[in-house]
């Protein structure tokens, strides 16, 4: 995952403070190694995190609304439904540390759940989403003191300038699906340190399920999926002087049985060559570049998952079609 470092809030405050172009050229060059190394590669690859650009970001919006797409919805409804029993095991929290800017709706209502926060402290590598969403949440909630952090979590050893207190985590929306188990389990080492002791943490994981539903939630008819997926090759065109033709790949979700995710890729339909930067690379029919994973957890495979990473299990809450559980988790 070399070529997913970016600078983090705690390791590089210079990078952090950066002004916003130095940042994004940052970023172009961290999408440059990766394109170059991903598709000289066998099998080939792009890293997902590089699905999120502006238009990317907004075409996934687009995803959370579709009816197919089950886990915003469904995670929701479970904060909805569940926000006064969650507030039960955490409230005495001072703050709450959202992981990725998530949509303001879900934070919202987990905030109004919780008695007595006092700050909430979203973490994203994104400036303007991070802005945006700081100034969502701050207009919904005065009186809350919104702190955000620009940096990658991944990466970040320490909150800078956090408030002392306990620190309830948020990660939402089965993200945590896009890692690994290794990088995952690196993920909650990494969040504890972040978190603290008498730390914890709410986590949204998409749970297995029949392919039915699974399928369609990430191949819709109204083909939004795949222009999500295929943004990342008109991506490479805009930033990194590509010529791909989008209308000459075609977006692949399959379900990993054994791997227990959805993996997608980008088949190329035609033997062809593309230009990215300086450099030519030939698709043969049917080659595929992979571009994300999903990964799916019973509840009990993600507590054993968290616990393996000092966690301790407190409660996990599941909607009545066992489609998406949140899991609370506490450091001992
Ligand atoms: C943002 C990683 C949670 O895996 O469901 C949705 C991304 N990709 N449809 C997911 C995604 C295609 C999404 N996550």
């Amino acid at each position: 995952m070399a070529s997913d470092i970016s600078p983090s809030v705690a390791e590089s405050p210079k990078a952090a403070s950066a002004p916003k172009s130095a940042r994004r050229e940052a970023e172009t060059a961290a999408f440059a190694d990766a394109v170059l190394s991903g598709l000289a590669r066998r099998p080939r690859s792009i890293p997902s995190r590089f699905l999120y650009d502006a238009v990317g970001s907004a075409l996934f919006e687009d995803i959370t609304r579709l009816e197919a797409y089950y886990p915003t919805r469904v995670e929701t409804a479970l904060l909805d439904r569940f926000g006064a029993e969650i507030a039960q095991h955490v409230n005495g929290a001072d703050s709450l540390v959202e992981f990725g800017s998530g949509s303001s709706r879900k934070t919202s209502l987990l905030i109004e759940a919780l008695d007595g926060l006092e700050t909430y402290i979203p973490i994203d590598v994104s400036e303007e989403f991070l802005a945006e969403a700081a100034e969502r949440l701050a207009d919904k909630h005065p009186g809350l003191a919104v702190k955000p952090l620009v940096g990658d979590f991944m990466q970040a050893r320490t909150l800078l300038d956090a408030p002392r207190g306990q620190k309830l985590g948020f990660f939402s929306g089965s993200t945590i699906g896009n890692l690994s188990h290794d990088e995952a389990k690196a993920f909650l080492v990494n969040a504890a340190h972040l978190l603290g002791p008498g730390g914890a943490f709410l986590i949204g994981v998409d749970l297995k399920k029949s392919l039915d539903i699974l399928l369609p939630a990430y191949d819709d008819d109204e083909g939004v999926t795949a222009a999500f997926s295929l943004n990342m090759l008109a991506r490479v065109n805009r930033e990194l002087d590509g010529n791909f033709d989008t209308t000459r790949f075609a977006h692949q979700a399959l379900y990993n049985e054994r791997e227990g995710r959805i993996e997608i890729y980008l088949e190329s339909l035609a033997a062809q060559k593309v230009q990215v930067l300086d450099r030519t690379f030939v698709f043969a029919e049917g080659e595929r570049i992979h571009t994300e994973n999903s990964h799916k957890y019973s509840v009990p495979e993600f507590q054993a998952l968290a616990s393996a990473a000092r966690w301790q299990p407190v409660e996990a809450w599941t909607d009545d079609e066992d489609l998406f559980s949140l899991h609370l988790l506490r450091l001992a």
